[in-house]
């Protein structure tokens, strides 16, 4: 029956963005080799930022995991499926990424989810001030922005209290398709505005291409051949404005009780760019001299 359909072709004949899949072992290994390029760094933070139930916490339980090789559970990812509507994460953690026992120079935070109400200023004003560095650990995000008299409010921000590279993790299967979701990705462009003046990098992280694709679903390794995705990332870039090299598909650990190569594989590239990213910013050291004025 389905043979005398005409969609388009979701299997690409050839890959249209070249990776190699046997790359984990090298990838893990110069992750846990690196060190910051400024010596002044002893940690290079990452601000996980998306809507409710985009898999931002499951993203740092898979980039976690991909490190421990076995699953962790650490970020708390919300498995009730009720609570869409509802930020889960509602104060600010910050994980710290390992390998073994050892701690590795790299930290991520989550924060709230942005919730698809009117454009609120608030949300927006407390992500940027995550991005400066000014709001500490744990402080509980409330419906206004947080002001400099709180006590979670932080004057003067290390290079370590900064985030140098804003992922923003976005649900491959929601992408645009709904007005809640235009009204996330101008939040998203909102944010980009007002930081990309100090040039921090941005990253796509764009999660669940198993749930988008069945190519995918069932082997992973087709991502870059799926038609689907692709045409999913161009989306992406267009409405979120960030070049297509720096959106990478994932596929998060949600329901595994083991971790896999290729999950691995799609995880650790994603992340080591992040970090080359970030890197590459501290480097130009465009804050230090911000912050030296
Ligand atoms: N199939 C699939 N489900 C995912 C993936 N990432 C997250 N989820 C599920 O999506 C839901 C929301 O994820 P969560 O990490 O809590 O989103 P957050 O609100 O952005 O932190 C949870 O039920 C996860 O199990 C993925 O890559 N594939
Ligand atoms: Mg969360």
């Amino acid at each position: 029956m389905g043979a005398k359909e005409s969609k388009p072709t979701e299997v690409l004949d050839e890959a249209w963005r070249s990776f190699d899949w046997r790359q984990k072992k090298a990838l893990k290994d110069r992750l846990e080799k690196f060190t910051p390029s400024n010596p002044d760094v002893t940690n290079i933070k990452i601000l996980v930022a998306g809507q409710i139930g985009a898999g931002k916490s499951s993203f740092i339980n898979s980039v976690l995991s991909a490190f421990q090789g076995e699953i962790v559970n650490e970020a708390l990812a919300d498995t009730s499926q009720s609570t869409k509507s509802h930020s889960f994460t509602t104060r600010l953690r910050t994980y710290r990424i390992r390998s073994g026992d050892a701690d590795l120079p790299f930290e991520i935070c989550d924060i709230k989810g942005l919730e698809p109400d009117e454009l609120s200023e608030s949300q927006i004003d407390d992500i940027v001030n995550t991005i400066y560095g000014h709001v500490k650990e744990g402080y509980k995000f409330e419906d206004k922005p947080i002001t400099s008299d709180d006590e979670h409010y932080n004057q003067n921000p290390s290079l370590s209290d900064q985030a140098f590279c804003v992922v923003y993790v976005i649900d491959a299967n929601t992408i645009h398709l709904s007005a809640e979701d235009k009204i996330i990705t101008e939040k998203l462009r909102l944010i980009r505005q007002k930081i990309s003046d100090n040039g921090i990098p941005q990253v796509i992280v764009m999660s669940k291409v198993d749930e988008a694709s069945p190519l995918v679903k069932n082997d992973l390794k087709m991502v870059y051949r799926s038609n689907i995705i692709k045409k999913k990332m161009e989306l992406c870039s267009a409405t979120v404005g960030v070049p297509m090299s720096k959106i990478f598909p994932v596929k998060n650990y949600h329901n595994e009780i083991n971790t896999n190569d290729d999950v691995d594989v799609l995880i650790l590239k994603a992340f080591d760019q992040i970090l080359r990213s970030a890197d590459a910013e501290l480097r130009h050291g465009a804050y230090n001299e911000c912050k030296q004025q």
